[in-house]
């Protein structure tokens, strides 16, 4: 497969092997699959047992030595490692194969690079990608080379923009103040899509789950929209909203997210937290797991801790057992679901089971927040004191006639409010398409 710029890397993966072998046999496929999905090409494989490294090379002399021997052999002009190195190690790396080395970091900022669609999404990477360069410019000419090749293409050259040949540190800060202010503003303006949205008061779920587990297939077979679903990992990176009619006509809106991985570099969980919100803010999860991949379980637990780690795990979660039809153990599929609480099985490619996950969603919709709008007269002060004291407060907006509250409600506030309540009107409808 060739990038943008019709230029394959001959790629030599060096693999640093964990102790557990299903371990180091996952994170195999996964840099396996990752050199694909950047556009390389994998031309021979070094597996090193992760023992005493020299710190000058990660790895040890010697395997270094012998990385030159496989470079030369196999004409390669990249050597991605499946570690991240210090920018000690990789200018080391660098000078004993005489070719460019890049991590599993680089590799993935490299992949997002590609991806990035919307101007948030660009923002968010150039920010990761300069954030991750910064230590890495030493003011040595060589090193500057780096993020300008964007010419030539080629993985991980995709910096930021050829420009910047001859930016140093200080203006690479310049521009991560910058970036990180026109962030700023981007973010402000879909907080704004965000209150048009929740004006709607249609309670809000986020497809969660590893790269290529299928959400974005699952979305479009719900929303019978066009995501863009593909075999490659990260098809989707930026997030995209729809909205799913369930079985008696109630609706939600449904978020599909950049998938995740195992060990998600910590530098894109910071740079991808706005686009994360669309998880953190959903009143509830739809985790979708492949449960046709060998290694689903470990999947499984990669997305968990992502979850974890963002402060979305004790969200309200249906769990999806996704592509039902390549699964060869129909048995095992249904213990999973008989053991898994809120979760289904099915096809997204097919179709199976397709009624089955909407009355799921129904029925979890039951269980999480209720929202409320109220206008409440501005002689109700107490009340709006008692939503403060006794709800979670969304939103108020001071209206002529009064405060208009958007409120997570408890049983007990609910009737309180019941006079005072709104009903969502379609003057407040937003196109989802646009959030806007
Ligand atoms: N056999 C089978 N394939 C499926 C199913 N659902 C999705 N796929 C395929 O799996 C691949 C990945 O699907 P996507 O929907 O792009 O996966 P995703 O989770 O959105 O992936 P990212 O956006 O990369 O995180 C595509 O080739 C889909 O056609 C399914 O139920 N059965
Ligand atoms: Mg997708």
């Amino acid at each position: 497969m060739a990038n943008e710029k019709g230029v394959t890397d001959r790629v030599v993966l060096v693999l640093i092997d964990p102790e557990e072998e299903r371990e180091a046999e996952a994170n195999a496929r996964e840099m396996r699959l990752l050199i694909d999905s950047a556009g390389g090409l994998l031309a021979d494989e070094m597996r090193v047992r992760r023992g005493r490294p020299d710190p000058r090379y990660l790895i040890g002399k010697g395997q270094a030595e012998e990385l030159f021997l496989s470079v030369q052999d196999s004409q390669a002009d990249l050597v991605v490692l499946s570690e991240d190195l210090t920018p000690t190690q990789q200018r080391n790396l660098e000078e004993i194969t005489g070719v460019r080395v890049v991590d599993r970091t680089q590799l993935i900022l490299d992949i997002f690079a590609q991806r990035a669609r919307t101007s948030e999404g660009k923002l968010q990477v150039e920010l990761a990608q300069l954030q991750y360069l910064l230590p890495r410019l030493t003011g040595k000419g060589t090193e500057l080379s780096r993020i300008g090749g964007g010419s030539a293409g080629g993985i991980a050259t995709r910096g930021p923009g050829e420009t910047k040949l001859e930016m140093d540190r200080r203006r690479v800060r310049r521009r991560i103040a910058t970036l990180k202010r026109e962030l700023q503003e981007v973010v402000q303006r879909r907080s704004i899509q965000k209150r048009g949205r929740r004006q709607l008061m249609i309670p809000t779920g986020a497809l969660v789950g590893y790269t290529s587990a299928g959400k974005s297939t699952l979305l479009n077979l719900l929303a019978g929209s066009d995501v863009e679903a593909h075999p490659r990992l990260f098809a989707t990176l930026d997030p995209t909203t729809r909205r799913v009619t369930l079985a008696q006509g109630e609706s939600v809106i449904l978020s599909d997210t950049v998938g995740f991985l195992r060990n998600l570099p910590h530098h894109l969980i910071a740079a991808f937290r706005a686009t994360l919100e669309e998880v953190t803010e959903a009143d509830f999860l739809i985790h979708v797991v492949d449960a046709s991949h060998e290694f689903f379980e470990e999947q499984r637990k990669a997305v968990a801790e992502v979850l974890r780690e963002i402060g979305a795990h004790n969200k309200p979660t249906i769990t999806v057992f996704n592509k039902s039809d390549a699964v060869s153990n129909q048995y095992e599929l249904r213990r999973l679901v008989a053991e898994t609480p809120d979760s289904c099985y099915m096809s997204a490619l097919t179709g199976e089971g397709k009624e089955h996950l909407l009355r799921l969603i129904s029925q979890v919709l039951g269980r999480v927040r209720k929202e409320v709008a109220a206008l409440i007269p501005y002689s109700r002060g107490d009340l709006l004191a008692l939503c403060h004291k006794s709800g979670r407060v969304l939103q108020v907006d001071y209206m002529p006639n009064g405060v208009l509250v958007h409120v997570e409600v408890t049983p007990e506030l609910k009737p309180k409010l019941a006079q005072f309540e709104q009903k969502p009107t379609s003057e407040n409808q937003v196109d989802l398409k646009t959030g806007c």
